[in-house]
């Protein structure tokens, strides 16, 4: 997969991209990752990136030359191209599955003030949120996006099977897991996990797992 970041703010990626599994998944070519300073696309003495908005009010707004510069120049056809909004969809685990599939995701990080209406009427093929609350700008959630996508790429996680017992891909919460040693800070491992009955295990699991989201997220159970 490759991975085109469009950003105003380019060192906010470098932390998340550059360690642990990420990292991994670049240095193996599961994924190429190259962020873009969008002012990089500007052509006036001041690289001037926002404008006022037409009608009055409070903030800036992205403008769409630089935008359709880079997008222009970096789009193929088979690419996504996509906007961090919080007037986006929501990200789910069912739509980063979806996205994991792709060849090329192109992702515009927009102000928290918002872009020119043009770049989502002629550019952008998906607008996603990562929740209802609002960030400085779409950087950090495109690190997140990011994130929950590539761990999906075939090959990137070490155990191919640690992905599908997440929380969310089996429609429930993850319930309580144990680590050594049995008894710590006067709480025991619960028996059934130490008594080597895989089935007694399993069928103990789901049910954790279903009271945890009976009480955390009932909403999950609709
Ligand atoms: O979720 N998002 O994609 C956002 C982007 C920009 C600002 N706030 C957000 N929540």
């Amino acid at each position: 997969m490759d991975i085109d970041v469009l950003t105003l703010f380019p060192r906010i990626f470098e932390g998340p991209l550059d360690e642990s599994i990420l990292k991994r998944a670049q240095t193996k070519g599961l994924v190429a990752i190259r962020v873009h300073n969008l002012r990089d696309f500007t052509h006036d003495k001041h690289r001037v990136v926002d404008d006022k908005p037409y009608g009055g009010g409070p903030g800036m707004l992205m403008k769409p030359e630089p935008i359709f510069e880079a997008v222009e120049k970096l789009r193929r056809p088979d690419s996504r191209v996509i906007l961090m909004t919080p007037q986006g969809t929501a990200l789910t685990q069912s739509r980063a599955h979806d996205f994991s599939t792709k060849s090329h995701l192109l992702i515009i990080c927009g102000h928290y003030e918002g872009v020119d209406e043009r770049v989502r009427e002629a550019l952008v093929t998906d607008e996603l949120s990562i929740g209802d609350y609002v960030l400085t700008n779409g950087a950090l959630a495109a690190a997140v996006f990011v994130d929950a996508v590539v761990r999906l790429l075939p090959g990137v996680l070490g155990d191919e099977l640690s992905a599908g017992d997440d929380s969310f891909a089996s429609g429930l919460l993850e319930g309580p897991q144990y680590t050594r040693p049995p008894e710590f800070a006067g709480k025991k491992v619960p028996d059934v996990l130490l008594s080597g009955n895989h089935e007694e295990v399993a069928r103990w699991r789901k049910e954790q797992a279903r009271q945890r989201t009976q009480h955390r997220r009932p909403d999950m159970l609709k």
